[in-house]
């Protein structure tokens, strides 16, 4: 290579930063490099971000371009068409958010045809498992419950939730009315309300086209009412109508990390997003025949663990442990003990077949929406979903006797995860007084000073799991309760976060409410469609009163600090969108893009009171939010010592 190729060849190579700090992942990274295999955290290094795209200022939407928009006076530079920074920076968040809202609102689609197909006894190995969770959403949904069969009203509510998706719902999704009287108000007054989850996408898809919506804040209007159709419609959806099927999650004790796999067993992964082929998975593994053909082939048992999203839906109903975050994917597989990885969709790496061949790991595909050249391929049927599980977890256990040399590091960390809505009503206020109540008391008088939601993704270019662990230990340090979803629970669930023990580490205002409710300062609800569960949580709290009367009243924030995918900005634009402060770490995918930036900082926090930002440095992170919850204090005057009033005998009488 001469000089000047092996600069070039530099340029292109990202500056190396530490890859993780789970030490079971850098004992896997440790084998892949001396084994000479890529893996996302090496091809990273030689692959640096392209910096045009990565602050925004290249638009491919056309063939007249792409246009980019650098060098001097980029911020007065238009592409061919005359767009400018701003418009381009908006078209990129709106079609952004519309992939994310697409496909978390898919899943509640396919959760919604499930329930119907099981309303109408067409499926194998389903039914509805929380008929008390049924006739609540009936009821939201003004569907009349008395006197007729669970599955009737099953029914009716799939329904009901399917023409959320086509519109056929008078124009407002039907979940608007779960939100704070004051926001629906706004919503309504500023023309956010959805209308329609496919609608919203494909009017997004329209206005982001070229020579269509050129205006960045009215373009961003209609990203924040695409992802409320998210948040307050397809992703809540999603949640509910799964505790419908599967049950609503309720406290249990698991483990997270590579560790919880066994050599000694027929190791199967489950991986993506939906829980509706995972549920049969955990049937099937459970099966006493099928753990008898397991034991036929010399192994000991069968154990069945997760990986992203899809690990969160079965921990949280049956405990089943997580193998890790995004990142451990591969590094799952590298450990030589996977016999099976079962992937439905979304967050699944193309690198796993390639990587897979190189074990003796079977990668099976089996949504009919997603394949993956040279993995097997077995689609899903409802009709046959635990005959097909059963036929799947074979196939792994076929596997077992191809294995070759087994590492698997030795690290776990204990938890106790399944908390929903419900449950931390029921744990705050008790059985006959259920109840958001103590948890408004004690943020008022201070003890907690506020929640935030730690939420998201892995990406290699910032260090594995780092800034969540050191957010979530900050704040609860802090005085905050945390609550936590998707690949960023798990890292807490790995380095012990989510396990009672954890009080040691909590301010002691937070420590002593814990002690008394009896529950852990960091609360783990679930997968990334239960980001909706915060929303309901909010509401809840708002509701209870004290606190102010709308949602951008409260002293909350949320954080993404390791997001990855169109998913993650989708969620932080409805939570904005909801009233709350939303902070992204890693990098602004439109930072050149100043209009944009503004928009979505001091714009929304106008409009909606509510804010998009992003910050790389977790430090900076955690004194932004602290500050934000302070400001929220100050202006609720729950700041403010109270002067103590001692009470004669007249006047406790009187009171
Ligand atoms: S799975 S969207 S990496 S959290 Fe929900 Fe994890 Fe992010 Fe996928």
């Amino acid at each position: 290579m001469s000089d000047s190729e092996e600069s070039k060849d530099k340029k292109k190579k990202a500056e190396p930063h530490a890859k993780s700090i789970d030490p079971a992942a850098l004992e896997m990274l440790q084998k892949a490099d001396a084994a000479g295999i890529s893996t996302v955290f090496s091809r990273v290094d030689e692959m640096k971000a392209c910096p045009i795209g990565a602050a925004g200022s290249c638009c491919q939407l056309c063939a007249m371009g792409p246009c980019r928009l650098v060098g001097k006076n980029a911020e007065e530079k238009t592409g061919i068409c005359g767009a400018t920074h701003g418009t381009i920076g908006a078209r990129y968040m709106v079609r952004a958010i519309a992939g994310g809202v697409a496909a978390h609102s898919d899943h509640g689609r396919d959760i919604a045809k499930t329930l119907l197909a099981v309303s109408k006894g067409k499926v194998q190995g389903y039914e509805v498992k929380d008929t008390e969770k049924l006739n609540a959403v009936a009821a939201l949904m003004k569907i009349s419950t008395e006197g007729r069969e669970v599955n009737d009203i099953a029914g009716e509510v799939a329904q009901r939730a399917l023409d959320n998706f086509n519109g056929v719902v008078d124009d407002e999704l039907t979940y608007v009315s779960r939100a704070p009287k004051k926001r629906q108000e706004l919503w309504r007054k500023l023309k956010l309300v959805p209308r329609g989850v496919d609608r919203e996408v494909v009017e997004s898809m329209h206005r982001t086209h070229v020579g269509v919506d050129q205006d960045a804040d009215h373009l961003l209007d209609q990203g924040m009412r695409t992802s409320l159709a998210d948040g307050w419609g397809g992703a809540m959806l999603a949640t509910d109508l799964s505790d419908i099927l599967f049950g609503t999650p309720k406290p249990l004790v698991s483990e997270a990390n590579l560790g919880v796999l066994k050599e000694e067993d027929v190791n199967i992964i489950v991986h993506g997003h939906e829980p509706t082929l995972s549920e049969m998975i955990v049937a099937a593994a459970q099966d006493p025949e099928v753990i008898e053909y397991a034991k036929s082939k010399g192994a000991k048992g069968i154990t069945l663990a997760g990986i992203c999203c899809t690990a969160n839906e079965i921990l949280q109903r049956h405990g089943i442990p997580p193998a890790g975050n995004f990142l451990h994917q591969e590094l799952a597989i590298i450990t030589g003990a996977v016999d099976a990885m079962i992937v439905d969709v979304q967050c699944v790496l193309q690198a796993l077949q390639p990587l897979a061949e190189k074990f003796h790991t079977k990668l099976i595909t089996t949504s009919p929406k997603a394949k993956i050249p040279g993995a097997t391929h077995v689609e899903f049927e409802e009709e046959r979903a635990l005959d097909i599980a059963k036929d799947i977890v074979r196939m792994g256990i076929d596997n077992y006797a191809n294995r070759g040399e087994v590492t698997i590091p030795q690290y776990t960390g204990d938890m106790v995860a399944g908390f929903s809505h419900e449950y931390i009503n029921y744990m705050l206020g008790g059985r006959y007084r259920a109840s958001f109540r103590p948890l408004n008391d004690n943020i008022m008088n201070g003890k907690i000073q506020g929640a935030v939601a730690i939420v998201g993704c892995n990406n290699p270019r910032v260090t594995q799991d780092e800034s969540i662990i050191y957010l979530v230990r900050e704040l609860i340090k802090n005085n905050i309760l945390v609550v936590q979803t998707g690949c960023a629970a798990h890292a807490s669930a790995k380095y012990g976060l989510l396990a009672p023990e954890t009080l040691e580490e909590a301010g002691d205002g937070l420590r002593e409410v814990c002690e008394t409710v009896g529950m852990p300062p960091v609360l783990h609800l679930g997968s990334c469609v239960d980001n909706s569960r915060i929303m309901t949580i909010l509401s809840h709290v708002v509701e209870e009163g004290g606190l102010g009367d709308d949602i951008s009243d409260l002293p909350i924030a949320a954080i993404c600090p390791e997001y990855y995918c169109e998913k993650a900005l989708a969620i932080g634009t409805y939570a904005a969108a909801s009233g709350a402060y939303v902070v992204f770490g890693v990098r602004n995918p439109v930072e050149d893009c100043k209009e944009v930036v503004d928009i979505m900082s001091n714009g929304w926090e106008e409009k909606v009171g509510g804010q998009l930002v992003f910050e790389p440095d977790m430090k900076k992170i955690l004194e932004m939010v602290l500050n934000k919850i302070q400001e929220k204090r100050e202006a609720l005057g729950i700041n403010e010592e109270k002067e103590r009033v001692l009470l004669d005998m007249a006047a406790r009488r009187e009171l």
